[in-house]
């Protein structure tokens, strides 16, 4: 049994000072049970809690350390921009250099604007779609998940899909009222919407292919409709890649899927671990932010000198030639073996994975969007988590979250993972 003294001892006096205990809900444990592990280092695939145990990690804090946990080049770049300063409030050379590779891989992106989250990047997309179609209506998806700002907390995904919460306290009715959440993958429901009231909608927001409700590729298709209905009815195609940017492609879904949206948000991998993220879009629509425009959006730590460092020495780790290859055939291996492994002990599940990406179902039936992740079993994911946890494997504490690879999970890690699944431990029953 591993010890877990010291860790319930700090979320013993977290809880004391921290609400829940954590900075952040999902990490609280609440949808999987037991105490959250506090940890003190990573290196590569593994991590290490304040016991002292070791797990292989699969959050990899939730989708930025594509490169393992402190890759060497990465932690240079931190270490050489920190003893420069570590932050100016005023622009900085690194900054036009992290545009233009973000340019470089993403087309679409004419122009990029830094912000410090992908809450801030979702936020300030939907004020531009909003400026530049002079409506207000905007539109998501059920189950998927754009941060937390008062727009889009509605039937969001992620830690609100997993603590159950409707929306969120605290945001007006006439706030929420000004949002409409549409099943995903379901093309012709978009379509309705936009022959009721096209002329209101002043954007659609979406996660190309979801990761916040567990991973649910696009059906083929949906994307290319999205596109054409917001084209036609001079509405924003907001693409949120704060997740597959960078992982499910080199140019995340815009080059998997070919499409062009006219605002894409990027987050987590592109400030390498450090706090990040981007709105990006066509100079038109872009320079509506001020100054150049009347959108306001601001930031008093936007471009930091060192999220930036660590973000060009991730993207440039990442034009290795065949990493995408690598990442893409890792996951695959681990799903495939998952997927035996469940089938070989009878337990009902479905493994849905894309390049970096992975999500275990626990339901015998194809998981397409919110409706059929929330009919899975949560209570087996709890007691999988959990058994998995005991014995080092380092899970996201829901079923609604995305298992995240990097290029430090190799053959050892993968294999050793399929062991411990194969154990057939206590989630069968
Ligand atoms: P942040 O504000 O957490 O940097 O990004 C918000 C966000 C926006 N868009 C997508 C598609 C996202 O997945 C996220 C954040 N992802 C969650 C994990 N699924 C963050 C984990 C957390 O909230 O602690």
């Amino acid at each position: 049994m591993r010890d877990t003294t010291k860790s319930e001892a700090s979320f013993k006096a977290a809880s004391k000072v921290i609400p829940g205990g954590v900075n952040s809900p999902v990490r609280a444990f609440r949808a999987v049970g037991g105490v959250p592990r506090f940890f003190t280092h990573g290196e590569g695939a593994k991590i290490y809690d304040a016991d002292g145990n070791s797990y292989i990690d699969y959050m990899m804090s939730w989708g930025p350390l594509i490169l393992g946990h402190a890759h060497p080049k990465v932690v240079e770049a931190v270490h050489a921009a920190a003893s420069r300063g570590t932050s100016f409030g005023a622009p900085t050379e690194d900054e036009i250099t992290l545009a233009e590779m973000v340019k470089d891989r993403f087309p679409a992106a004419e122009m990029v604007r830094l912000v410090n989250s992908g809450t801030e990047a979702a936020m300030t997309a939907v004020r531009l779609a909003r400026a530049a179609a002079g409506r207000d209506i905007i539109v998501k998806f059920d189950g998927c998940y754009h941060g937390h700002s008062d727009a889009v907390l509605v039937k969001a995904g992620s830690g609100v899909a997993t603590g159950g919460i409707a929306g969120s306290e605290g945001v007006p009715q006439a706030t929420a009222d000004m949002t409409i959440s549409l099943p995903y993958n379901d093309s012709s429901a978009l379509e309705d919407l936009f022959a009721q009231r096209g002329g209101e909608i002043a954007g659609v927001i979406v996660e190309p292919a979801a990761a916040n409700m567990g991973v649910i590729p696009p059906k083929a298709g949906f994307l290319e409709s999205i596109r054409e209905i917001t084209s036609r009815y001079g509405a924003v195609l907001i693409f949120d890649e704060v997740i597959t940017g960078f992982r499910i492609a080199r140019g995340g879904a815009c080059e998997l899927y070919g499409i062009e949206p006219d605002l894409i948000c990027l987050g987590k991998i592109i400030g390498g671990g450090l706090p990040i993220g981007a709105v990006c879009g066509g100079k038109d629509i872009m320079e509506l932010l001020a100054p150049t425009g009347g959108v306001y959006q601001a930031g008093t730590l936007s471009g930091n000198p060192i999220s930036v460092a660590a973000g060009i020495a991730t993207l440039r780790e990442l034009n290795e030639p065949g990493v995408y290859e690598k990442l893409r055939r890792n996951t695959e291996i681990l799903a495939r073996g998952l997927k035996e492994n469940f089938d070989l002990t009878g337990v009902p599940a479905t493994v849905n994975a894309m390049t970096g990406l992975l999500t275990v179902f626990f339901t015998g039936e194809a998981v397409t969007d919110y409706a059929s992740a929330l009919k899975c079993d949560m209570n087996r994911f709890a007691r999988f988590h959990a058994a998995m946890l005991k014995e080092g494997i380092y899970l996201p504490p829901s079923g609604f979250e995305a298992w995240f690879t990097s290029t430090a999970h190799g053959q050892a890690e993968i294999e050793a993972t399929l062991q411990i699944q194969k154990k057939g431990l206590g989630y069968r029953a």
